[in-house]
């Protein structure tokens, strides 16, 4: 192997105990101290790799491996280390410290690229804290906005607010900005989160496309009362008419090959046990890697939602979240992939769609994109249980590892 499986092994296992839960979990939202903490043990990982480290102006932890002509755009990659709550010790921080790992075997290796390499850890990928995610990304690709950061978490606190707080400076966001001269590409290696692989009996494949998510709010308001004392033919219950919607949402979604709905959040108000609520707020997460079926999809849950509540005397409201167009692998950065597996011995690498959003999303339509998956098993993520083996792990870097070379035109001389 060009890559040392155990030290990357060491290092995934090292990060995963910070924000460690009781579960087995892990839970690391963005500019918490246990963020903080995952920065700067992934900075001395970067520092130990030889790399220059510096932090951009949205927190992007990024690693640089210079290369021999300094006027070459960049090749980029990297993912993410915050996770959602209680998930698993793989998502996205494989993908940073495989990236890690493979920049510190060229550098123990003496491999020259002409192209430099940066490796970032992107802030914020998830969204879990906020509702609305990719920011490190965005900020990256040139995209977001002063407004987007007054998206608020649980406690009322807006981005803009928890940026401050670790002492960042919104307002230099755009320095964040790369131009789509400066890269040349962005290749990502994540877990699968599915079961693919698994039925494939592959340890790693290559991935065509993401799928776009769509994430909305929806609040249904009607009038609370008495639980035993308001018969079923007068009530205006949000819930009724959400158990209605719902089961539009799963029955509708089904029609369309490649879409998946989730509910993650439901919660009524004002929660009481014999309380006819007077609202109900829900999330809707719906993704297809075909927007013409995610935009008609949308068009029938509002339309059904809105005669839905209408029947039961409610008021609808349906706030967006975000809305993360799909995105097609670049051919040049999946035949690099190809080639890169041939090299590392596995020549007929599997090709698959990502279920689940990546940061490269937010890069697809300025500068080639690719990713690399590693076999999830059981295709289990977001949860306590999400594993891949150490074999799988090294597997899939080894694969980054030629691909970064090809693509930042090095030599294993
Ligand atoms: O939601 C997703 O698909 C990713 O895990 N952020
Ligand atoms: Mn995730
Ligand atoms: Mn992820």
């Amino acid at each position: 192997m060009v890559i040392n499986a155990e030290r990357l092994w060491d290092r995934l296992m090292e990060l995963g105990e910070i924000g460690a839960q009781e579960s087995g979990g892990v839970t690391r939202y963005s500019f918490t101290e246990e963020e903080r903490q995952a920065k700067s043990l992934v900075a001395r990982y970067m520092s130990e790799a030889g790399l220059s480290v510096h932090e951009d102006a949205a927190g992007n932890l990024i690693g640089r491996r210079e290369g021999t002509d300094p006027q070459a755009s960049v090749v980029l990659t990297g993912s993410h280390i915050d996770t959602v709550p209680d998930g698993g010790k793989f998502d996205g921080a494989l993908g940073v410290l495989a990236a890690i790992e493979a920049l510190q075997s060229m550098e123990e290796q003496q491999v020259q690229t002409v192209h430099p390499i940066e490796v970032i850890a992107f802030t914020d990928e998830e969204g879990s804290r906020f509702g609305f995610g990719m920011i490190g990304s965005r900020a990256v690709a040139g995209t977001l906005r002063q407004e987007d950061l007054k998206h608020r978490d649980a406690d009322q606190i807006s981005i803009e607010e928890a940026m401050r707080a670790v002492k960042l400076e919104p307002e230099r966001l755009h320095e964040a900005a790369k131009a789509p001269d400066q890269v040349k590409a962005y290749v990502e290696l994540h877990i699968e989160q599915g079961k693919v692989l698994e039925n494939f009996n592959e340890p790693v494949g290559v991935v065509t496309g993401i799928a776009g998510p769509l994430w909305q709010q929806f609040t249904i308001t009607g009038q609370a009362g008495h639980a035993g004392a308001t018969p079923m033919n007068i009530r205006r219950d949000p819930v009724q008419a959400a158990a209605e919607v719902l089961n539009f949402i799963y029955a509708e979604t089904k029609k369309f090959p490649n879409a998946v709905a989730t509910v993650g959040k439901f919660h009524t108000l004002p929660g009481g046990i014999n309380v006819i609520p007077s609202q109900v707020q829900f999330s809707l997460d719906l993704r297809d890697i075909d927007e013409a079926d995610r935009d008609v999809l949308e068009s029938r849950i509002r339309e059904y939602a809105e005669q839905t509540c209408l029947k039961h005397q409610t008021v609808l409201e349906i706030g967006l979240l975000q809305r993360v167009a799909p995105a097609p692998s670049a051919p040049e950065v999946k035949e690099a992939i190809v080639q890169a597996g041939t090299l590392a011995g596995r020549s007929q690498l599997p090709e698959l769609v990502s279920g689940a959003g990546h940061d490269g999303m937010q890069f697809s339509s300025k500068w080639p994109v690719g990713m690399i998956f590693v076999r999830s098993e059981e295709g289990i993520s977001h949860s306590p249980k999400e594993w891949s083996s150490q074999a799988d792990c090294g597997q899939g870097t080894e694969v980054l590892y030629h691909t970064l070379l090809q693509l930042a035109q090095g030599d294993t001389r």
